[in-house]
């Protein structure tokens, strides 16, 4: 998503930055162009020109035109507008304390993501809040929907409530409130069958849900891929009955990314996460400042350093921060870091979230067959070599070759890296300003 978009405005951006003056025409032709690739994104028309307008009106200001970097002070207006128009701060699931049951209704078309992530929430906050919670199957109205979310809520490790043969959703809503809070559940999740905003009866239904268990969070699960048309359904259901928030589904998907661009502005609800894949760990609390960065080709340093922390344990950090330091970085930990650095998942997306790398490194130029060839040759050595490279001499090379399967040309190759691994190390442990910086970017 935001592929074409991100291309475009990094291309604005490169133009204006760097020059040592820009002019009026400079910053009108560059908005004009933002316009059209906002246009072409498929963003709401309303969006489009109040957007453009108020960068227009701030980036003419004597502000930008006077400044030293003038390229800079455009962009971070932009930036600023665009995290403005992706809804500011994002405030998270406002749910109530783990005392009483907090209730998150989730609705919206057929097949937009509803059940999934029902089941993709749940997993969020028990791994990651420590909550319990119940899921309820209060779609009745697709046959196969609540073996669906049973089989969901066994994936995750999450108790499905359902009534069998039960015809009526609100009775099963009711019903899975007053279980939950009787066995001490501090968070239901109740799915609900799709609907079209214009179906009435269904709308009705939705809404006697709603008043059934008084929920306090509302999601309206949105397919991005549905494009303008999710805006408008957006504000229909706003309207009739009321939304907390907005997810977004199928961000991982090849759009445009109008429709993302254009919800907050015009329902005025703010996008809480974004699914990003099939799995039930596909889910993403969303950062307006983030997908801004990425919009604009800043890339994403914070998703990608949390990527990181979630696979690193802190001990292990930091104990391979003492080594970098002391320099006594071995094979050994090389090879924790490859298979690190496997577990942080597909490079395509990992190179999204690099700053300027989108464009420049292609997903080709990062070899992961080399990096599986790198761990069969380490996993070939003796702790004792791994721990003291300098003494792999040529014959423990041709024994460690047969032994991962390659050649001694492959072995003298890793073990140059790693020795230039290992001076790089060194002269960033002595350079006092670049070892600030990498502290401040990992915290
Ligand atoms: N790629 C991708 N697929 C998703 C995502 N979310 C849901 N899907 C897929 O979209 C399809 C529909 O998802 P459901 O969760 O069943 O949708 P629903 O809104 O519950 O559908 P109904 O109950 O029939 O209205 C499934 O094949 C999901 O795997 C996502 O974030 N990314
Ligand atoms: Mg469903």
């Amino acid at each position: 998503m935001f592929d074409n978009l991100s291309v475009k405005f990094s291309s604005v951006m490169k133009t204006l930055s760097g020059k040592g003056k820009i002019t009026e025409k400079n910053i009108r032709d560059a908005v004009e162009e933002i316009k059209l690739s906002l246009l072409d994104a498929d963003v709401n028309l309303r969006v489009v020109r109040r957007f453009v307008n108020s960068t227009l009106e701030e980036a003419l200001g004597e502000k930008v035109l006077l400044s030293v970097d003038p390229g800079q002070q455009f962009t971070k207006i932009v930036y600023d507008k665009m995290v403005d128009l992706l809804g500011g701060d994002n405030q998270g699931l406002r749910l109530k304390g783990k005392d009483t049951t907090s209730v998150i209704l989730m609705m919206g078309l057929q097949g937009s993501g509803k059940t999934t992530t029902a089941a993709k929430l749940a997993l969020k906050l028990t791994k990651e809040q420590g909550r319990k919670v119940m899921l309820v199957a209060a779609d009745l109205v697709r046959p196969a929907a609540v073996t669906q979310l049973q089989l969901l809520g066994e994936k995750v490790g999450v108790r499905v409530f359902s009534i069998p043969g039960e015809k009526d959703p609100v009775k099963v809503a009711r019903e899975a409130l007053s279980t939950a809070r009787h066995e001490l559940y501090d968070t239901l999740i109740v799915d609900t069958s799709g609907r079209m905003h214009l179906d009435e009866v269904l709308m009705k239904e939705i809404q006697d849900i709603a008043h059934a268990v008084n929920p306090d969070e509302t999601l309206f699960v949105a397919d991005a891929m549905t494009g303008q048309n999710a805006v408008a359904i957006a504000q229909e259901f706003e309207t009739k009955v009321g939304i907390s928030g907005i997810v977004l589904s199928k961000f991982d998907s090849d759009t445009r990314g109008g429709a993302a661009l254009s919800l907050k502005s015009v329902v005025g609800k703010p996008l809480k996460f974004i699914g990003t894949g099939e799995k039930p760990e596909d889910l993403e609390v969303f950062h307006p400042e983030r997908i801004a960065q990425r919009i604009l080709g800043m890339g994403d340093i914070v998703s990608l350093v949390e990527k990181a922390q979630q696979v690193y344990d802190e001990q292990e950090a930091e104990k391979l921060a003492r080594k970098m330091q002391k320099n006594t970085f071995d094979l050994q930990d090389y090879l924790d870091q490859l298979e690190n650095m496997s577990k942080m998942g597909s490079v395509d997306k990992l190179i999204e979230m690099i700053p300027g790398a989108k464009g420049n490194i292609k997903e080709d130029d990062i070899d992961m067959k080399e990096f599986e060839v790198q761990k069969a040759i380490i996993k070939s050595m003796t702790k004792f070599e791994r721990a003291n490279y300098r003494i792999i001499g040529p014959s423990r090379r041709k024994r460690i070759a047969k032994g991962s399967g390659t050649s001694v040309a492959d072995v003298n190759r890793l073990l140059k890296n790693f020795e230039k691994q290992k001076l790089m190390l060194r002269k960033v442990m002595n350079n006092k300003k670049l070892q600030a910086q990498l502290l401040k970017n990992f915290g």
